[in-house]
């Protein structure tokens, strides 16, 4: 760990070069290197909050209990800001465990571990949802993948329901360049279309404006995104059924203080995968468990 207060991080790095650093703020993954760390796998805002003042611009800021704007009212969720307070809680370090695999270098893993439950909120957050939870997110660099799975676990006497997102900032060279597969026939709600409904009826999605699609229910679990038709991420999905995929494009890009440069926007997508079509149920005691892994394809 280095840093204190609210900017603490967490770093690891394996024998071979790779490194994943975590932020207890949001247990934000600001970086993830790959290719013996030559390569930076994530995006991240040169004006991101890396402070605690406010989610983070990019890396994998995690979202729950809600996804996108709560309800207007009458929901458990009403009261908390667009995307929950996971992304801006300060969350507990764990622990770290390696596995060496002595047969294979390429083999070894580190496995961080990061945990929020309800006394870590903060007074707000806990008023606006005041249930009793539990939350274990574990992130394990490979060589060649990062994996991040959250543990969702209900404390408490009575059954809640949430979403969770992980809302993954993906670093490519040039968006023009950029297509998305595996959406193929998949109905999506287009955000930037007023919400309407869609199929994908083209076997690539390219980014040429603002993109805000929520893709439900997809039938096979990788999502794979490739640069001049060249394989880069497979987005592995885990228990979880959906993905959104987000550009804010010029204008939005521009819009927002803390998305550096203006021009970043050529330099990102956003892969999401999560749990956001309807509300997952969690009875008293029990647990779920979702997650990706992202494999860099480089
Ligand atoms: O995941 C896409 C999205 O829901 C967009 O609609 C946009 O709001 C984006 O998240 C960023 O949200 P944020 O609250 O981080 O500015």
């Amino acid at each position: 760990i280095t840093g204190s207060g609210t900017s603490s991080k967490v770093t690891a790095t394996l024998p071979s070069g790779e490194s994943v650093e975590v932020l207890l703020y949001g247990a934000t993954v600001i970086s993830w290197k790959s290719n013996g760390g030559k390569a930076e796998n994530l995006w991240l805002s040169e004006k991101a909050a890396l402070d605690g003042s406010k989610a983070v611009r990019g890396g994998i800021p995690v979202v729950f209990p809600v996804f996108g704007p709560p309800p207007k009212s009458g929901h458990p969720t009403s009261a908390l800001p667009q995307h929950g307070f996971a992304r801006t809680s300060r969350w507990e370090f764990l622990g770290k465990a390696t596995s060496e695999d002595a047969l294979d270098a390429a083999g070894s893993s580190v496995k961080l571990d990061f945990g929020l439950y309800s006394s870590n909120l903060s007074p707000e957050a806990r008023t606006a949802w005041p249930l009793d939870f539990g939350l274990v997110y574990s992130v394990t660099l490979s060589k060649d993948s990062l994996q991040t799975v959250m543990n969702v676990r209900n404390e408490g006497d009575h059954s809640f329901e949430f979403q969770m997102l992980l809302h993954t900032y993906l670093k490519v060279k040039d968006i023009s360049k950029v297509s998305i597969s595996g959406l193929l026939g998949v109905d999506y709600v287009d955000k930037v279309l007023n919400a309407t409904t869609h199929k994908q009826s083209d076997a690539s999605v390219t980014i040429t404006g603002e993109v805000d699609r929520v893709y439900a229910s997809i039938p096979q679990d990788t999502t794979t995104v490739l640069e001049s038709g060249t394989p880069r991420f497979d987005v592995v999905r885990d228990n979880l059924q959906d993905t959104v995929v987000w550009n804010p494009w010029k204008e939005k890009a521009a819009a927002m203080g803390d998305f550096s440069p203006d021009i970043g926007f050529t330099e990102m997508v956003c892969v999401e995968v999560g749990a956001v079509n309807g509300w997952q149920k969690l009875d008293k005691g029990e647990v779920f468990e979702g997650g990706q892994t992202i494999k860099s394809l480089l």
